[in-house]
């Protein structure tokens, strides 16, 4: 049975303080429209994307109130009557991503770019995400959980993962090349390490402190350059890699700072995805990107299929989300320490049991 009201984490308006509510109301079965499905949520991740949400700093504004959240794991406990055609049944367990709905009949949608369709719904938002007991989601987008993974080590592939495995994809890189990853030590950037070397690249990671260190370290990276003590993160990079540069640099900072200095250490011919979201300039000199072939890329989460994939490849076990994992009271303290950059790797949160 489904029950009237829930915990939730709440934001009433931009930069107001989160409120964990305990009477929220669940949305009922029979509410439910077409192609609606309520999941009843087990575990979520908190990316730096909700953080973003919650300050209302990027320039396409949330909903507000807003409930955060869009890497959660869950069992479908109702669909919507009339739902045609669904993909999904009663009882599956599922992942509700960054890219909840997408109309899939116009041309972006067709053509393989669902995150742009002008009817997208977004996880936590424009409409309401993970970090609640039970949330609406839609059956074309919800993904099913591969049986190998676990619901509170899945949650996190369905971003983070995503989002990184997809980046890895369009950075024209093939077997043997190298990667610059600022921001490597993070949520986004600790998984981009494990898709890299899965794929067969050589991994810099840049980013600072040593618990960074150690994660990345022990997750395969080949170089490491922390961008706080480095004198000259240029000389360093470059060097790492036998003097001319990374083939690629895969930017998951929320910082400009991530970005400055990607198009100097590229090699001739190399790529730079833009990945991490702060409302900035990324800085990139002109004369020095036409002069060096470099190719500017941005890349945003990742596609049904790409969910998918990401997805089978940690159930093949190359991939894992390194995380602790709390209870949704702790979401403002996650937030605090995400700001302050604290955070190596993930937090999960178990949302109910
Ligand atoms: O689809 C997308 N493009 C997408 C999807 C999901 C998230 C984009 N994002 C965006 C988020 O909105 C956010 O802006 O990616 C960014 C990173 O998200 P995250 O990985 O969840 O954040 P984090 O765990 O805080 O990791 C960021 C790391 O960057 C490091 C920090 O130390 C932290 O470990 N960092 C920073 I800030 N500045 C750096 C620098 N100059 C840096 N690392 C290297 N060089
Ligand atoms: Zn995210």
């Amino acid at each position: 049975t489904i029950p009237k009201t829930q915990t939730a984490a709440v934001v009433k308006s931009i930069g107001a303080p989160l409120e964990v509510q305990t009477d929220h109301p669940v949305k009922q079965a029979a509410d439910l429209k077409p192609g609606e499905c309520l999941v009843h949520i087990s575990h979520t991740g908190v990316c730096h994307t909700d953080l973003h949400a919650k300050q209302g700093d990027w320039p396409v504004k949330p909903m507000n109130p807003l409930i955060g959240g869009h890497e959660g794991v869950g069992i479908i406990v109702a669909i919507g009557e009339n739902t045609p055609n669904s993909p999904v049944k009663l009882g599956d367990r599922v992942g509700i991503k960054w890219m909840a709905d997408s109309c899939l009949n116009c041309e972006f949608c067709r053509r393989g770019f669902e995150m742009n369709c002008p009817e997208v719904k977004l996880s936590g938002y424009t409409v309401d995400g993970t970090f609640s007991e039970y949330v609406v989601s839609y059956t074309n987008h919800v993904t099913p959980i591969p049986k190998e993974l676990d619901s509170a080590g899945a949650a996190s592939i369905l971003c983070a993962g995503v989002t990184t495995y997809k980046a890895l994809k369009v950075s024209n890189t093939k077997v043997g090349d190298w990667v610059a990853l600022p921001g490597a030590g993070g949520g986004l950037g600790h998984l981009a390490v494990q898709y890299a070397k899965a794929m067969g690249l050589k991994v810099i990671a840049i980013d600072t402190g040593a618990a960074k260190e150690k994660l990345v370290k022990s997750l395969g990276a080949d170089a490491w350059v922390d961008f706080k003590t480095s004198k000259d993160i240029v000389a360093d990079i470059k060097a790492a890699t036998g003097g001319l540069g990374p083939h690629a640099a895969l930017v998951t900072a929320a910082s400009q700072t991530g970005y400055t200095q990607a198009v100097k250490y590229l090699r001739e011919g190399g790529t730079l995805v833009c990945v991490g979201m702060p409302d900035a300039e990324m800085g990139a000199n002109v004369f020095w990107t036409v002069f060096k072939s470099i190719r500017i890329q941005g890349s945003y989460v990742g596609t049904r299929q790409d969910a998918v994939e990401a997805l089978d490849i940690a159930a093949a076990g190359k991939v894992k989300v390194t995380f602790e994992q709390k209870g949704l009271d702790a979401l403002k303290d996650v937030y605090e320490d995400l700001e302050a950059g604290k955070i190596a790797g993930r937090v999960v949160l178990e949302v109910s049991k």
